[in-house]
């Protein structure tokens, strides 16, 4: 017998994995969550029907998402991660010598499945420098005022749990939580399959900060494998930034080059943002 998981990737477009095993399976107070051992992908996180990460491709999304902030602002000493309760974000933060990394994860089940399944992710939770909290990282951002240096928001799709995590509302509390020269990433999804939430993010993210800026990477597993962030920074133009010639810890996908290289976005999609 074989067995599969389907993702829907949009209405209409189906991505099948094969699968050796499932390793877990459970219901949360938030969602349903997954572990799967697949063939071509090693473990899979699966939260909501949705793959979250693969041990095969994870270090593309990962590395993108920590390490361009992280050298844009180029000395950050507090950073704070919403959501990523996989852990995968804080692990490539922590690769900086950054004073705190702090983490809020609304489902602590998340990180219990990550501590069991994904080890080489959830090292990141034993460093002494990581901070755990399990609650809502809306509430969580209010409570600070000019006290991160770089926020990334590592959600899942904007749909159930995280819809407010794409809310202008929110931007305006982390803006406020930044730090003065502070710098804000969050994972804005598929230009393909969710043109109109690029679009409606860059604008208010535009709207809040001095400086907006998109980016991508490629990620096989998410939809339409372009992936994109959106940066928002207080002060350095994250098309200026000083990136350092050499990264001193190992990296996979992310170098200094394809720093520079992942703000040139084709065409289509500035013309989405221009529309
Ligand atoms: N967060 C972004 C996952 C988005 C995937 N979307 C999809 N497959 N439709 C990933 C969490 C990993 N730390």
């Amino acid at each position: 017998m074989e067995l599969w998981f389907s993702e829907m990737q949009s209405k209409n477009v189906k991505m099948s994995y094969k699968i050796k095993n499932v390793l877990h399976s459970e219901k949360t107070k938030f969602q349903n969550l997954a572990v799967l051992d697949s063939e071509e992908f090693g473990r899979m996180l699966i939260l909501d029907d949705v793959v979250q990460l693969t041990m095969k491709d994870e270090f593309i999304y990962h590395e993108m998402i920590a390490h361009v902030p992280l050298f844009t602002h180029g000395s950050p000493e507090r950073v704070l991660v919403i959501g990523g309760g996989d852990g995968g974000t804080l692990h490539e933060i922590l690769k900086h010598p950054v004073k705190e990394a702090h983490l809020v994860e609304i489902d602590e089940k998340v990180i219990e499945a990550s501590k069991k399944f994904f080890p080489e992710l959830s090292v990141a939770f034993d460093d002494p420098r990581a901070k755990i909290f399990c609650e809502d990282g809306i509430a969580y951002v209010k409570r600070f005022k000019n006290h991160y240096d770089v926020i990334i928001v590592d959600s899942t799709d904007p749909v159930g749990p995280a819809v407010g995590l794409f809310r202008k509302e929110f931007y305006k509390d982390i803006f406020d939580a930044l730090t003065e020269k502070g710098v804000f990433v969050a994972q804005t999804e598929s230009p393909f399959y969710y043109e109109g939430l690029l679009k409606e993010v860059y604008n208010c993210i535009a709207e809040i900060f001095p400086y907006a800026a998109v980016y991508t990477a490629v990620v096989p597993t998410y939809p339409g494998a372009l992936w994109t962030f959106i940066m928002g920074s207080k002060q350095v133009d994250p098309n200026k930034a000083n990136v350092p010639e050499s990264c001193d810890f190992k990296t996979r996908y992310y170098t200094p080059d394809i720093h520079k290289a992942c703000f040139k976005i084709p065409a289509f999609i500035k013309e989405i943002l221009s529309k």
